[in-house]
């Protein structure tokens, strides 16, 4: 999968795009990563990139030529149904649904504002998608674009290894995943769900569906409206209910 980032800063993805993962997908060719500049592509003696808004307001607006400019430059040769991405908070909200099916593209191009916006004939013209990360504002679309990579190259096949299958991960089915352990047996005087040391396969997947659906009943009980629910899980959520219930009765609400 080619990805090409266009930003006026590049500078900002050299470490965590080089690290861990990500480094290992591109050292193994199965994440081409680019970025253009965007000053690249202006015009004038001083390189501008951003100028006042109209209507007055303050803050700067990154100019359209520009970016309009950068994004044709890494389309040549591109499919013309290649994903052109913009980074902003107005955007569909980020999920896993969504980095599963970006991963299926064999190019993306991801593309960051910063100040206070893009000129708005940027997206009209060139955008395909607008993406955001979370309600939240952050300085610049660079860090949102870094999320979706990672997120994003977790999903094409041979970048996690043979141990690790995104199709497991939390969200993937709707619901969280439960909690892991790793040697000491006791640590402060916790121990280890006896189950997990017994080594009987079957009983441990059954336990830690349960766990999943525990944490979700308990942390993100939205989840659970949307998730694909077997006669076993319906079971353990009356049980979580009831439990509930029984505190209730105890304690008050
Ligand atoms: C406004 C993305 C701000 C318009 C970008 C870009 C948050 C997100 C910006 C625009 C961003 C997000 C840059 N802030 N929640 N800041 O994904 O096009």
């Amino acid at each position: 999968m080619r990805i090409d980032v266009v930003t006026l800063f590049p500078q900002l993805f050299d470490g965590p795009m080089t690290e861990s993962m990500l480094w290992k997908a591109r050292d193994r060719g199965l994440l081409d990563l680019r970025f253009v500049q965007i000053r690249d592509f202006t015009t004038d003696r001083h390189r501008t990139a951003d100028d006042t808004p109209y209507g007055g307001g303050g803050g700067m607006i990154m100019k359209t030529q520009p970016v309009v400019d950068a994004i044709a430059h890494v389309r040549q040769g591109a499919p013309t149904n290649v994903p052109v991405i913009l980074m902003t908070p107005q955007g569909r909200v980020f999920n896993h649904a969504i980095a599963k099916e970006l991963s299926n593209h064999e190019r993306l191009v991801l593309v960051c504002g910063r100040y206070e916006g893009i000129d708005d004939r940027v997206r009209q013209r060139v955008i395909t998608d607008e993406i955001s990360i979370g309600d939240y504002v952050l300085t610049g679309g660079e860090l949102a674009a870094m999320v979706i990579i990672d997120a994003v190259i977790r999903h094409i096949p041979g970048v996690l290894g043979a141990e690790g299958a995104a199709d497991r991960d939390s969200h993937a089915d709707g619901i969280l995943e439960g909690p892991h352990y790793t040697r000491p047996p006791v640590f402060d005087g916790l121990g280890v769900p006896q189950v997990l040391l017994d080594g009987h396969h079957a009983e441990i997947e059954r336990w830690r569906r349960k766990e999943g659906l525990r944490r979700t009943w308990d942390h993100r009980p939205d989840l659970l409206r949307k998730a694909a629910l077997s006669e076993d899980d319906q079971f353990a959520l009356a049980e979580f209910a009831e439990e509930d219930a029984e505190l209730m009765r105890r304690h008050g609400g």
